[in-house]
């Protein structure tokens, strides 16, 4: 009896493998983090356990706070596997109904996001995004707090980024370093070799939407190893002179876009594909990461997957996406 059982499920199981795998099905060895291992900055680029320079491409969520529905697991295995990113940038806001009503459980949210995209071999940016208050300094008891278990948590894993601050804002930059030079120590006491991101003034401009340069950062830089600054640009906003201020720091100073939009930087509105491509083909050129905004179903044009997408379970393929998320898929997958 539990022979012929036995039989027929197996029987059952055979005729339900399909002869070509799906889509979906995990890549059991290769993966960027298996290819990659832990990372480390060399010079002005990240580079691999291997020393070889790597770009990592990939999506940021939304604020888990409102857009967790679209980190789930149909959603991630399309992220995985059909549009092969990297990279997930894990956004949990600090204020706005984010991380300060209950640490509890944002940090465990944070704790299982970064679980999933180990599962399936993508790197785990963790993204303290703090926006209002902008100064960094404000946050700082609590980024202490909830670095300190995230990095205690995951110490033994190779795929975790820590971005300590998404954009600072209403700051300068010297107030940016003294948190930066505050965090990294507590960083690295529980997680001594992990890379550790940081805003740059005017909402990640490199100063530029404050009306300063680059220039503040290069002359001063973070009195720390293994760190890069972060850039954001929304193309439709931020053209040429923020351009130029990318192009002439990411010579001097390790640079990773942490948030981009094809859009205004509403995040909405009409995509401008021909600054964004300009920015991707420089990127690219000088294997600089990047991670774009957002991996969720709100209204506006910026996040990928229609209104109503993430209700449901299929997120594989172009039908499911606007055309920032057509346009975005196309270039993480094909490189
Ligand atoms: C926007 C979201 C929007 C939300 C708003 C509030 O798209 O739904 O109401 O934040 O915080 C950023 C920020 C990022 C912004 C995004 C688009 O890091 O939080 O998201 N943006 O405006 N910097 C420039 C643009």
């Amino acid at each position: 009896m539990i022979r012929s059982l036995l039989a027929g499920a197996l029987l059952t199981a055979a005729t339900l493998i399909p002869t070509t795998a799906p889509a979906t099905a995990a890549p059991a060895a290769d993966t960027p983090v298996s290819r990659n291992g832990q990372l480390h900055v060399c010079g002005v680029k990240l580079c691999n356990q291997n020393n070889q320079p790597v770009q990592l491409r990939g999506m940021s969520t939304h604020g888990i706070q409102w857009y967790a529905n679209c980190v789930k697991t149909a959603s991630l295995d399309a992220l995985a596997y059909d549009w092969k990113a990297d990279i997930l940038r894990i956004s949990m806001y600090v204020q706005e109904g984010g991380y300060e009503t209950n640490p509890r459980k944002f940090t465990d949210m944070v704790h299982g996001y970064i679980e999933e995209a180990t599962k399936r071999g993508m790197y785990a940016l963790v993204d303290w995004h703090q926006l209002d208050p902008g100064d960094p300094n404000a946050n700082l008891s609590k980024a202490k707090t909830f670095f300190t278990e995230i990095a205690d948590r995951h110490k033994n894993k190779n795929n975790i980024i820590y971005d300590i601050a998404n954009e600072p804002n209403g700051v300068s930059w010297a107030g940016i370093k003294s948190y930066a030079e505050q965090m990294v120590p507590v960083i690295r006491a529980k997680d001594a070799d992990g890379v550790v991101f940081v805003g740059t003034h005017g909402w990640a401009s490199l100063g530029v939407s404050d009306g300063r340069t680059e220039a503040d950062v290069v002359n001063n830089p973070v009195n720390a190893t293994n760190l890069m600054y972060t850039f954001h640009f929304y193309a439709a906003s931020h053209k040429q002179e923020y351009f130029d201020a990318l192009s002439r720091a990411s010579s001097k100073i390790p640079i990773f876009v942490t948030e981009f939009g094809t859009q205004t930087y509403t995040g909405d509105g009409g995509n401008d594909f021909t600054w964004s491509q300009k920015y991707l083909d420089f990127l690219n050129s000088r294997q600089i990461g990047w991670t774009n905004w957002n991996f969720s179903d709100d209204f506006r044009s910026g996040a990928v997957f229609k209104q109503g997408t993430c209700a449901g379970s299929n997120f594989t393929g172009t039908s499911v996406l606007k055309p920032a998320g057509v346009w975005i898929r196309e270039r993480i997958r094909n490189r």
